[in-house]
């Protein structure tokens, strides 16, 4: 099965805005045919087109485009085809940064048909995801009105499409784009079956389209409320962590809660460095990380539409990114610190806030308060030079990254395992590599005496295989592994698995450690390593870089714990390797540890070495494997709220290692602020 489908439309499909005769505005110039040619080359330079399926669109129905626009809108933009200059131009005024050309309606129809045609590709389960190239862009037209270059709403027309014809109950539309969809939103603002978040240059106000309604108070109607999620940017400058901030955070936890059956993308890349329209600063690779933060929501069924995007590089950068990321590779690392600034945290912070009362998951987000003395490190947020400059500064930014993705080629191997346990038991996904061969006897022993730790025979057997695989890891042979030991020297297993990573040259390894694993004493000084317990009922800080927490039992403890906690730190720590070892009655389900890893995989590049105590391999093996292969993680179940315990736990925690990991900022509302439920 293809793992992503591309589908196109509006290129060289006639010269939308392009016609100097037609359209004389400077504005409308930057929605231009080029956006769509200079994406499909970054992805064929890369080798990333000639990996998807590519699907051609055709022209959407009337009746498709009737499922959201009125029959009298849907006719007066037919007969743009046969007005003339004057007359385009007369209509075009009666909207708000509309351009209307002889091609419009055709180029239009066509990105609503390839909208629909991917959704298709995805519900009838012949790709996992995709992203359609299309143009114009959809977000901002109405039920009778074209607005900000949108004519039809292509992503607002495909959810409703996935409603009526597949039976949908729960959407998920997240818009990354630069600007609000208010057409989105005005579309289903009463409509629980579609969740709608958008973040967006906001400026209190001050930014186009300069709507009351573009706020964080404005969370939908009747039936609707808190299913319109707008998280406004009061500062340009927005960064990699200020995005990922906004996902983990508020995106993701109600994602989670609400459980969509599909996930539509308004994919802008207005929002990426670079754009004159958004002039923040999120780096390419973010909407990598974004996105694999999306694959693991509705069994990782994704459609993304494109919307805007006018930096060319960063445009053309920014999908490559995405497509890579629906292709299964995990994200390039992260740049830059991951602080958010003190805006993005007070936006963050007043979307809790309005949105408290409708969802479980923030009711209890409630952290201990950032304090308004607490200033961010950096103090940033400087307009960036005169537009017709920033893509030249993008451009000077963006080649590292082009260099870097040359120099780091996909390990041959994706995920490897060294047993002890029949590996024909296990019934692991196709191209997994059976570490049989062993370290050298010497070699292992060695390892063992150096470490002054104790190992039986079937220990000492195992520990040959982890090193023989730690090796391929180390070397990029293999990208990710997972290692079967017995109880008694999974310790000790760790314990030389960490010492080898380290002489190696890692500079920085998390290990996030379940059930009865303690740090190792002779390295709890040691700053190259992050060790996280998750066990028991303990919260404990031990030092920045040595924490315990206990093991959540419900969906939502388990969800708060991870995103609120594991991934801020995970992230801020930004590993060269993650260990998940699984200890003795670790006390993990399978999907809680499948989505785990998946989620780990981000703030790694995709590196993590599982090392698991062989009792619970057998139930735990295939959907481990499967997500470190990128495969969509099961599902948790039902939401069930976190217990109090463990929302005080975490609390606490968050408080005290606030001050070095700077992800952990919620700038929730102060302890009983939050709004009581209506
Ligand atoms: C889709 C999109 C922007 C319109 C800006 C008007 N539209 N000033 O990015
Ligand atoms: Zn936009």
């Amino acid at each position: 099965m293809s793992k992503c489908v591309l589908t196109e439309a509006g290129v060289g499909e006639g010269t939308l805005n392009t016609e100097i005769l037609v359209c004389s505005s400077p504005e409308c110039e930057i929605e231009c045919p080029e956006r769509l040619t200079a994406a499909l080359d970054g992805l064929r330079q890369r080798g990333l087109e000639q990996r998807c399926l590519r699907l051609s669109a055709c022209e959407a129905s009337e009746e498709d485009l009737g499922l959201v626009h009125s029959p009298e809108y849907i006719a007066l933009v037919q007969k743009t085809q046969t007005l003339g200059r004057e007359e385009l131009q007369a209509l075009s005024k009666q909207f708000d940064a509309v351009y209307f050309h002889p091609n419009t309606f055709r180029c239009a129809r066509l990105a609503v048909g390839a909208a629909l045609k991917l959704v298709d590709a995805v519900l009838t389960g012949a790709v996992h995801n995709g992203l359609a190239l299309v143009r114009p862009p959809g977000h901002h037209s109405q039920r009778a009105a074209a607005n900000g270059f949108c004519v039809f709403n292509n992503v607002a027309i495909a959810a409703k499409h996935a409603k009526q014809k597949y039976g949908l109950q729960r959407i998920l539309i997240v818009d990354w784009d630069v600007h609000h969809g208010q057409g989105i939103q005005y579309i289903f603002d009463d409509d629980p079956s579609v969740l709608y978040f958008s973040w967006h240059r906001y400026e209190h106000g001050h930014f186009w389209p300069f709507l009351r309604e573009s706020d964080a108070d404005a969370v939908g109607q009747g039936q609707g409320q808190g299913f319109t999620v707008n998280l406004p940017w009061n500062q340009v400058g927005m960064k990699n962590a200020d995005y990922l901030a906004a996902f983990l955070h508020v995106l993701l936890p109600l994602a989670f809660e609400f459980d969509p059956e599909l996930v539509l993308v308004s994919a802008g890349f207005d929002s990426a460095i670079g754009d004159p329209e958004g002039q923040m600063q999120a780096t390419p690779e973010c909407f990598a990380h974004l996105t694999q933060l999306l694959q693991v929501l509705a069994g990782s069924r994704i459609c993304a539409v494109l919307e805007g995007g006018y930096c060319l590089e960063s445009l053309a950068q920014s999908v490559c990114m995405m497509v890579q990321t629906l292709l299964g590779d995990p994200a390039p690392p992260l740049l830059g610190p991951m602080v958010p600034c003190q805006s993005a945290l007070e936006s963050i912070q007043s979307v809790q806030r309005a949105q408290a009362r409708h969802w479980k998951s923030l009711q209890h987000s409630v952290a201990p308060g950032l304090s308004r003395s607490t200033h961010s490190p950096e103090g940033r947020s400087l307009p960036l030079p005169a537009e017709s400059s920033t893509c030249a500064v993008a451009e000077e930014a963006l080649s590292p990254l082009l260099h870097r993705l040359c120099l780091r080629p996909a390990p041959p191997v994706c995920t490897a395992v060294a047993l002890t346990v029949p590996g024909a038991a296990l019934a692991l996904p196709p191209g997994v590599l059976h570490q049989e061969e062993s370290a050298l006897r010497e070699e292992t022993e060695a390892w063992v005496r150096l470490h002054k730790s104790r190992f039986q025979d079937k220990g000492l057997a195992a520990l040959g295989k982890i090193l023989c695989l730690l090796d391929g890891l180390l070397d990029g042979q293999i990208r990710s592994g997972i290692a079967t030991t017995t109880a008694l020297a999974i310790a000790a297993t760790l314990d030389v698995v960490i010492q080898r990573c380290l002489s190696h040259g890692a500079q920085r390894l998390l290990c996030v450690a379940l059930g009865q694993l303690d740090r190792p004493l002779d390295l709890a000084d040691d700053e190259r390593i992050l060790w996280l317990n998750i066990r028991g009922k303990e919260a404990a800080v031990w030092s920045m870089f040595h924490i315990s927490t206990p093991l959540p039992q419900t969906t939502g403890g388990f969800l708060s714990c991870l995103l609120g906690l594991i991934l801020p730190l995970a992230y801020g720590f930004q590993p060269d390797m993650v260990l998940m070892a699984l200890g003795p009655s670790h006390g993990l389900q399978t999907a809680q540890a499948a989505l785990l890893a998946a989620m780990l995989r981000g703030p790694v590049g995709g590196r993590i070495l599982a090392v698991v105590e062989e009792e619970s391999i057998l139930q735990l093996a295939r959907t481990l494997a499967e997500a470190l292969n990128g495969e969509a993680p099961p599902s948790l179940g039902s939401f069930l709220m976190a217990a109090p315990e463990v929302t005080q736990a975490l609390m606490f925690l968050k408080a005290q290692l606030e001050p070095r990991w700077k992800l952990l900022q919620v700038a929730a509302p102060p302890p009983g602020s939050c709004s009581p439920v209506a």
